[in-house]
């Protein structure tokens, strides 16, 4: 199970919006058949698994990250499959907690006469497809928060200096994060001061993320990197007093899409209703602190990433991560918990995710 983990791993991102899923036929204690779910459409993990394994598949044991599905959705059940393959033993690492599955996949196997063993490295698989099941659970996507500072909390100097506080290494993991999210998304502020392109820069391939730019008064610039650059698509939000012939400029770029919402301003939970309802299960935010704010005081954070540099570098006036109105009673602050510490190059690296209630 632990290496079904591990390749299951390694398709975090590409399969939105399907959760990432591993499955490995062993017989006679030798693998016969390994496959992963690569991408949204295309065969699950079990499928590819089976017919590498072939007739071995008889009297088998099959590992399986995720409970295996019961539904005809774009491909047929996987439960099924291994009953027709006559596997003799199915153990699961998740249990799949999409409604269309939910306990049904496990079921139908046993009720076959398979014998079926759950949770084996459950938390390890769980962890793997926390946006997954967040987003099958809320319906909207599971939002991470990344930040990159000094010792002092700072994101910059009091002179706005910013490049670079972390190193190099630290840069190059909070790029993962990009290809792992969908989308990415910024504040109209940082488009005007940064100019990003919001792209995913890291050896090998690299997915890029739908770049979400939240923008009431639409002020992106046509001539900014996310309009004249085409290698993701960009949609900016607005609220609703924007004038039609105000986006006649932007329609001229296919890969730009502007969404206009009904209320005044750019609300979060609008923000990601929508994009839960666009099937995106995991959104990245990067900045600005503004942004950060907005969402933290939605209580709309799942989980930070957070890159801390070994300097100080001081000033009241000097930015920090979050910034906004904050929250101002502590009541009301939403606890997280630590996942994960590390040490990347001369950088501290710390993961938390949202306790539960
Ligand atoms: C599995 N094995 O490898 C995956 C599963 O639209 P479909 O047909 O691809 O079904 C997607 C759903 O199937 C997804 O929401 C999740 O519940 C399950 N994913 N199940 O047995 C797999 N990727
Ligand atoms: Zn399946």
């Amino acid at each position: 199970m632990a290496m079904a983990v591990q390749m299951a791993k390694e398709t975090v991102g590409q399969t939105n919006p399907n959760p990432s899923v591993a499955a490995i036929v062993v017989k006679d204690n030798q693998v016969v058949g390994v496959g992963v779910h690569v991408k949204a459409g295309e065969p699950h993990a079990e499928v590819h698994a089976l017919r590498m394994a072939g007739r071995k598949a008889q009297e088998a044991e099959i590992y399986v990250t995720l409970e295996p599905c019961s539904h005809f959705g774009q491909t047929p059940p996987c439960a099924q499959a291994i009953i027709d393959a006559r596997v003799k033993r199915v153990i699961i690492a998740s249990h799949d907690p999409n409604p269309k599955v939910s306990g049904r996949g496990i079921q139908m196997m046993e009720q076959a006469g398979i014998e079926v063993k759950s949770e084996v490295l459950k938390r390890e698989a769980d962890q793997l497809n926390r946006a997954f099941f967040h987003f099958i659970k809320t319906k909207q996507p599971y939002v991470r928060l990344k930040s990159a500072m000094s010792l002092d909390g700072k994101i910059a100097t009091s002179t706005g200096e910013s490049q670079w506080i972390t190193g190099e290494v630290a840069r190059m993991d909070g790029h993962t994060y990009r290809h792992r999210s969908t989308a990415i998304l910024v504040g109209i502020n940082t488009v005007l001061m940064d100019n990003p392109k919001l792209t995913t820069r890291i050896e090998g391939e690299g997915k890029n993320p739908i770049r979400i730019v939240l923008d009431t008064h639409l002020r992106t610039p046509l001539s900014s990197r996310l309009i004249q650059n085409s290698e993701a698509p960009t949609w900016i939000f607005t609220g609703k007093g924007v004038y039609d012939d105000e986006l006649e400029d932007f329609l001229r770029f296919p890969h730009v899409e502007i969404i206009r919402l009904e209320s005044k301003r750019v609300e979060v939970e609008a923000v990601l209703n929508f994009l839960g309802e666009r099937k995106l299960t995991s959104l990245l935010i990067e900045g600005g602190g503004t942004m950060a704010d907005a969402f933290v005081r939605a209580g709309k954070v799942d989980e930070t990433i957070t890159y801390i540099a070994p300097k100080l570098i001081g000033g009241k006036q000097a930015l920090t991560p979050v910034a906004g109105d904050g929250i101002s009673s502590l009541k009301d602050v939403g606890a997280f918990q630590f996942i994960s510490t590390e040490q990347l190059g001369e950088d501290i690296k710390i993961v938390s995710v949202k306790k539960e209630e």
